[in-house]
């Protein structure tokens, strides 16, 4: 609020500035014997000299801004295709600030060399070959390599060999949360229709379908290291994308379709939360929040808890009002522990049986009517 204000009285002390110097001009105060309105050498010199003070800005806002804010990208990639992905952006980041500076500079000077002078006529020039060859075949050249690069990269990224030993997991969004279901033992997912949504079974699954019978619907995903992971991605109202920026790994989720993407994730949670970048970030994180709690304690409001490390699955579609919000713990465990984990898991059968059993609010259970729903079959989803 304090910020805005200052903006604001900044803003009318400009205008009354510029209001004054208009007087002033109508007054004659101050003006120079020189009241054309044609540019003359001493403009023009300004001129030339403030697109290099514009330049040397340019410039020292881009290494401020590196030195200040250079240390807030994610660092180290935690998925085996995530390198490539990483030095692809580099290379562009390299390219892209070589070019600039050379660019820049060029451009500034030219606007300074050439400003103009009395009597001096701009040259008439048409055209010249060699220079247009240049300029369209270098950058042709090198942007044609990068997109060779960026494809070969991409069709790498995407092969998921059918034949590969992977864990099959369905990310399912919706406005505005993430679900997930493991394929379990069989490692094929069930059959799934938004007309089969009802109770528990939030992710539609046909529970007569085979495949379904070992389905494991989960809010917090475990996922085991250094094995592939096979996500395929469903929407139920608009589109969402699942966006893992620690993986860097990203896919639209498209009602109506199946969209896929595979990533073997090669640090676990822990490991991750080791590394010194990582304990330099969160640290740093929890400074601020530790100042931000003092702040809401004096007003009365209870404070913030220390942050900790997790991997997370955002939306990275606009998708609605709480978009911002649609976020999912991802852990990654060693293999021996995400079995562990995986063995207290129910199956999604056993979760509909179990509300099919708890008796409805209000409603005193009779022992009977428990029993007459005690198989899934009785379940109306189940019923083709
Ligand atoms: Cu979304």
């Amino acid at each position: 609020m304090t910020s805005l204000l200052v903006i604001i009285v900044l803003v009318l002390l400009a205008i009354a500035l510029w209001q004054l110097t208009k007087i002033f001009d109508l007054t004659q105060v101050g003006v120079s014997s020189d009241s054309s309105q044609v540019a003359n050498d001493k403009d023009n010199n300004l001129q030339g000299y403030l697109m290099f003070g514009f330049l040397a800005f340019l410039y020292i806002f881009t290494i401020y801004g590196l030195l200040k804010w250079g240390n807030l990208p994610l660092h180290n990639p935690a998925s085996a295709h995530g390198a490539q992905v990483d030095n692809l952006m580099n290379i562009t980041w390299i390219l892209i600030f070589t070019v600039q500076a050379i660019t820049q500079v060029l451009l500034y000077y030219f606007a300074f060399k050439y400003k103009g002078k009395k009597d001096q006529k701009a040259l008439y020039f048409a055209d010249n070959n060699k220079l247009e060859a240049i300029w369209s075949i270098i950058p042709a050249v090198v942007l044609a390599g990068l997109i060779l690069y960026g494809l070969y990269a991409w069709t790498n990224i995407m092969f998921i060999d059918e034949d590969e030993d992977t864990v099959v997991v369905e990310l399912y969004a919706q406005q505005f949360k993430w679900t997930a279901r493991i394929a379990g033992e069989d490692n094929v997912l069930g059959k799934a229709n938004v007309r089969y949504i009802e109770g528990v079974n939030t992710l539609g699954v046909d529970l007569s379908d085979p495949n379904a019978q070992d389905d494991i619907v989960v809010t917090e995903l475990h996922i085991p290291k250094g094995k592939k992971i096979h996500f395929k991605f469903r929407s139920q109202d608009v589109l969402h994308s699942a966006y893992f920026p620690h993986f860097r790994a990203q896919m639209n989720c498209v009602p109506g379709m199946v969209t896929e993407f595979a990533f073997t994730p090669i640090y676990t949670t822990a490991e991750y939360r080791e590394m010194p970048e990582m304990i330099e970030k969160v640290a740093h994180i929890n400074e601020l929040r530790a100042k931000k709690s003092v702040e809401l304690i004096a007003k009365g409001q209870p404070g913030l808890d220390p942050y900790t490390f997790d991997y997370l699955l955002l939306c990275n579609k606009i998708c609605g009002a709480s978009h911002y919000n649609m976020q999912m713990k991802v852990i990654v465990d060693t293999p021996e522990e995400y079995k562990k984990w995986l063995a207290q898991q129910k199956t999604v059968v056993q979760e509909v049986k179990a509300s099919l059993e708890q008796p409805a609010e209000g409603e005193s259970a009779a022992p009977g009517e428990a029993k007459e729903k005690d198989t899934v079959a009785a379940a109306p989803v189940a019923m083709k």
